[in-house]
């Protein structure tokens, strides 16, 4: 059970632990104040429960008259604060022992001490932020890329939570048009209800579906991208995956099988987060060690976001490459010409039946590698460049409930086209906002909050 009343008046160290030039001890809660007059002694001489909110105070943390530390006070007052309660935050010097002391000074003058993420959990709970919102926080310390950082921060403004208010407005007017239908079913047009009732839950459906189309990218930028290079051997996937990395990661000889162990290596292209895997060439294998490497490459294969097929532009296609062609047909490929600056004999319209992304290169050189980057980039973006607002959904509880509510409207629409009576879909629409609700907090459960806020570090 976790104990974290409202009520109480917590504290925490709010930096990261190890040595820091400086290090912050926060309190939130009605005795904040209060507490920080026990320990805190500025050298304006005023007591803290005096001080005016956004203002800072230079003195030092004092315990039974001995100095602790010298720090700056800063004070929050509610409700314009973090938490909408009175906040304190204590600058001390960020070493380990002071920020403890200064900690276990203000748990023994009544504070308890923060659970993860309870500091956000009362922004939340006080009306300042929806929970939508105050996943975004936990999402910003942990972004990896300026992409997966953009979203985060979109988030935390509310530009998701705007678009599903956006979606909820839109079906309780349907909803209320539906009722006034049931009710007083004589006083209303029922003919004319009909289409534009499946107007509107068109266009529902279609806000839905691209919050959804939008979400594909949203996870990549948040897991990154799942990258996987194959082709048959000696065609330069070890070149490839090096050029990528700038670095000589992977073995290249001119030896056909060099590669026989799978490499991984995150890299960043153009923000976008990217595992990329470097498999043993596709062959008909001979002996055992071959079997396991070429069975380990297609395991990889079926695990990609992303495959890049690599082609050898110097020699015709042969029996493997077209395998290989068949296996990847219908998977999300780039098809990379490699050794464009060889004589070349590839038949590359062949190619371009089977895959419409196709970038030529040449791997040694880094010749068109940029045009590779570009590729993967558009293939995240779905070729639409990112708004200077992205709308983008990255957490995978809110992608859940939208596709719950996605797949509740299409029905609605669906049986609404049929013209039954309408009291078939009201409770699809219903159902509907109960999901979107759940992705801002409006309808939550002590055990939801836990398990979200269980993933925040102690401070935040
Ligand atoms: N001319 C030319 N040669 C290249 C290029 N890229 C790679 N090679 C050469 O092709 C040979 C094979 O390269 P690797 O990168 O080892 O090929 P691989 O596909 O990883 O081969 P396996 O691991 O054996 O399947 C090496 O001799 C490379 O130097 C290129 O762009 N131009
Ligand atoms: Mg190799």
């Amino acid at each position: 059970m976790r104990e974290d009343n409202i009520e109480d008046t917590i504290a925490a160290i709010s930096t990261a632990t190890g040595e820091g030039g400086i290090g912050i001890v926060r309190l939130s809660g009605s005795r904040s104040l209060a507490v920080a007059g026990k320990i805190f002694v500025g050298v304006d001489k005023i007591k803290p429960a005096n001080y005016q909110s956004y203002t800072m105070h230079y003195g030092q943390i004092v315990d039974n008259h001995k100095v602790v530390d010298e720090v700056i006070l800063s004070v929050m007052r509610g409700p314009k604060s973090y938490t909408r309660q009175d906040v304190v935050e204590i600058n001390c010097h960020g070493g380990l022992l002071s920020l403890r002391k200064i900690l276990d000074l203000t748990l023994r003058h009544g504070c308890r001490l923060a659970q993860p993420g309870e500091f956000t959990k009362r922004a939340f709970l006080n009306g300042r932020i929806d929970l939508a919102q105050a996943e975004a926080v936990i999402d910003i310390i942990r972004a990896k890329t300026d992409s997966a950082l953009k979203i985060s921060l979109s988030q935390l403004n509310g530009a998701l939570s705007r678009e599903i208010n956006r979606i909820r407005r839109g079906l309780l007017d349907i909803l209320v048009i539906l009722e006034a239908n049931i009710d007083f079913p004589e006083e209303t047009a029922q003919t004319q209800d009909v289409a534009g009732i499946l107007r509107r839950l068109i266009g529902i459906d279609a806000q839905l579906k691209t919050l959804l189309t939008s979400a594909d990218s949203g996870r990549i930028l948040r897991e990154g991208l799942h990258v996987v290079i194959c082709g048959r051997p000696n065609v330069g996937k070890s070149s490839l995956l090096n050029a990528l990395l700038k670095k000589e990661r992977s073995i290249v000889t001119p030896v056909a099988g060099t590669t026989r162990d799978t490499i991984e290596e995150l890299i960043d292209v153009k923000g976008i987060p990217v595992r990329i895997v470097d498999t043993a060439g596709i062959l008909k294998p001979r002996g055992l060690i071959e079997k396991k490497a070429v069975s380990l490459a297609r395991n990889q294969i079926d695990l990609a976001d992303l495959v890049i097929m690599v082609f050898d532009a110097s020699s015709k296609l042969n029996q493997l490459d077209r395998g290989l062609i068949k296996v990847l047909k219908n998977k999300n490929v780039i098809a990379v010409i490699n050794k464009i600056d060889l004589k070349t004999r590839i038949e590359k319209d062949k190619i371009n039946q089977v895959f419409k992304r196709i970038v030529l290169l040449a791997a040694k050189s880094g010749k068109n590698l940029n045009l590779l980057e570009d590729a993967i980039y558009n293939f995240v973006y779905q070729g639409k460049l990112a708004g200077p607002e992205p709308m983008l959904v990255s957490n995978l509880r809110h992608i859940q409930a939208l596709r719950d509510a996605q797949k509740l409207i299409a029905e609605a629409r669906d049986i609404h086209a049929e013209k039954l009576p309408v009291e078939f879909i009201t409770q699809n629409l219903k159902d509907a906002c109960v999901y979107l609700d759940k992705i801002l907090g409006k309808d939550f459960s002590a055990d939801l909050l836990d398990k979200i806020f269980m993933d925040f570090c102690i401070g935040k």
